[in-house]
């Protein structure tokens, strides 16, 4: 049976090899199943939860749109559309944030690395920012929701957040509880120089990260400045718990050419880093120049991407709004 597939990018610039090889390489082949039903959403409200210039951010929701299409998303067949423009993602957040518990959200680790030293400061949206994202999932009964590792607790929330709803008002699997799907390897990549560090958009480096709109010229450079280590490639896969730059470089080789760690790891046994390193660049090349070239062009055509979402949020509403009358009814509104 097809599976109904929901899944978010935030329109807050540099996409990047991360986002790619982490969750939209996932949403491409989950597209082109013909028997799943999937909607991808430019989550807009997220990208406010910390400040964002807004001709920028303008911009970049074009440029996710752009992102989604140049990586082989089918408009015709998948919903795209941005969250700002459905209400009732905002009206099913609050409603489920009064269902969350404050015991839940304190112990999400990415409000604790994003809001860093300095809690008191934060936005109240990058509190409750996963309360949102349950919304979002659970407003169109997705059953499964691809995402890279670093979203897998907000995943478990959600989760906990549909099944408390259908406890507290007595209605069973009204809210689909979803499923991750996070791929088994490689699903978390890390900076370029720093292999402690999950690759990132608001990196200030642009050297710890391939965006999605590198050129060739940038991405070898990207590739020859790569943190690495002193020794030569390891000769095995065992070493790679204290070598975290080339398990990461050694990482993104194996998803960009479908092979097993442990064979890249013999590929490169012993050899110097320059040399694997030439031939990760060229992998690098092939897959993102295509994509980069195709987002710049789609970007010259701003009344084709504004189409593609004004079409996605009807679909969306239709669907959305919905679930949450339903949603008001059950809670005596
Ligand atoms: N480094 C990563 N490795 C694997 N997957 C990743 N994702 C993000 N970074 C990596 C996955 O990409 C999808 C979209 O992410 P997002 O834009 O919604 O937000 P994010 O996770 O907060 O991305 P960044 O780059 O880390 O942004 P900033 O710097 O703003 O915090 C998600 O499925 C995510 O798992």
């Amino acid at each position: 049976m097809g599976k109904k597939i929901f899944s978010g990018v935030q329109p807050t610039g540099n996409l990047h090899l991360g986002n790619y090889l982490g969750a939209i390489k996932n949403f491409v082949d989950l597209n082109n199943d013909k028997d799943n039903n999937c909607i991808f959403c430019v989550v807009d409200l997220h990208a406010i939860t910390v400040k964002q210039d807004p001709k920028e951010l303008k911009n970049n929701i074009r440029e996710t749109v752009a992102t989604f299409i140049a990586s082989g998303i089918d408009s015709n067949k998948s919903i795209i559309f941005n969250q700002s423009s459905v209400a009732a993602h905002a009206e099913g957040a609050w409603i489920l944030s009064c269902v969350a518990r404050m015991g839940w959200l304190n112990r999400m680790t990415q409000f604790k690395e994003k809001a860093g030293k300095d809690k008191e400061k934060a936005s109240i949206g990058l509190y409750s920012y996963p309360v949102l994202m349950a919304a979002d999932i659970l407003l169109y009964d997705a059953t499964h929701v691809p995402v890279g590792d670093d979203q897998k607790q907000h995943l478990e929330l959600c989760r906990d957040i549909a099944q408390k709803f259908n406890n507290d008002f007595d209605v069973e699997n009204f809210l689909q509880v979803p499923e991750p799907l996070i791929q088994k390897e490689f699903s978390r990549i890390m900076s370029l120089k720093d292999g402690s560090k999950k690759m990132s958009k608001s990196e200030l480096s642009d050297l710890s990260r391939i965006n999605l709109t590198d050129n060739k010229d940038e991405i070898i450079n990207k590739i020859k400045k790569a943190k690495t280590d002193p020794l030569p490639m390891p000769q095995d896969i065992k070493e790679l718990d204290e070598r975290l730059e080339a398990r990461n470089l050694l990482g993104i080789y194996s998803s960009l050419t479908n092979s097993t760690l442990e064979n890249s790891v013999k590929n490169f046994a012993g050899k110097n880093f320059s040399e694997f390193k030439e031939q990760l660049a060229e992998e690098l090349v092939k897959k993102i120049e295509p994509i980069s070239k195709e987002i710049k062009k789609l970007l010259g055509d701003k009344s084709f991407l504004d189409e593609i979402l004004l079409d996605g949020v009807e679909k969306a509403n239709l669907i959305a709004s919905k679930k949450i009358e339903r949603i008001k009814e059950i809670i005596g509104f």
